[in-house]
């Protein structure tokens, strides 16, 4: 192997994990107005380049400047009340429930190109609000649901259900590109899958990036066990 391939090689190594990598932008939801017209549960809350794909996904913001106030609006029956985001001050609720005919809220972005053949990871903090609240909106809410997600309308993995009530836990799945270009990434609430109850699921801190060479997982533990630390 000649230094140049070497040095290649190294800066590919150092570049995997660069924010100029990254698949999907606004994944915290900390940017763009939410509400152009103010809080509305029916109108969706998902600030650009996200769009609501079912239904009206709602931003919740503990700063209460745009969207809802962090213990949401009296109509809606303090869904997620009292709720830090995970990352920055916002995030994003939606549902899953049988009621209006069955409803499963989603919202999407489209990512940069991806490469054929190239394996991605996504990733994201997910909280449920399952203590039975909103019955008028389609709860009530008692279920710890499963959040699907799709490229371009293919089912590519599932972030499991959560193993706490309003607790953010990480989730993450991976999957290896069947395409180059760029691609509808979207994220779709989904029932407990273990009685069927309607679920109210967050997310925040969204990313999507090429996964990690396999010399540099050593580094990312570190990290993922210093973001650990943080949010205790
Ligand atoms: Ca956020």
């Amino acid at each position: 192997m000649s230094r140049n391939t070497i040095t290649l090689a190294l800066l590919a190594l150092a570049g995997s994990t660069a924010p100029g990598l990254a698949q999907i932008v606004n994944g915290s939801f900390e940017t763009g107005l939410a509400y152009p017209t103010g809080p509305n549960i029916f109108a969706a809350g998902t600030p650009s380049p996200w769009v609501a794909t079912t239904f009206t996904p709602d931003l919740y913001d503990n700063t209460g400047v745009d969207g809802w106030g962090i213990g949401g609006i009296p109509a809606y029956d303090s869904m997620f009340k009292g709720m830090a985001a995970c990352q920055g001050d916002r995030f994003i609720g939606f549902a899953a429930s049988v009621a209006f005919g069955g409803l499963n809220e989603s919202f999407a972005q489209t990512t940069a190109p991806l490469n054929a053949g190239r394996t991605y990871t996504v990733s994201a903090c997910m909280a449920v609000d399952d203590l039975g609240k909103a019955i008028p909106y389609g709860g009530p809410f008692s279920g710890r649901g499963e959040v699907g997600i799709y490229l371009n309308s293919s089912l590519i993995g599932t972030f499991s259900q959560n193993t706490a009530s309003l607790t953010w836990e990480g989730r993450s799945i991976s999957f290896v590109a069947p395409s180059s270009g760029p691609a509808t990434l979207e994220f779709v609430a989904q029932l407990d899958p273990n009685n069927s109850n309607a679920s109210y699921i967050g997310l925040d801190d969204i990313q999507m990036v090429p996964a990690p060479a396999a010399t540099s997982l050593l580094g990312l533990a570190g990290l993922a066990a210093a973001r650990r630390r943080r949010h205790t």
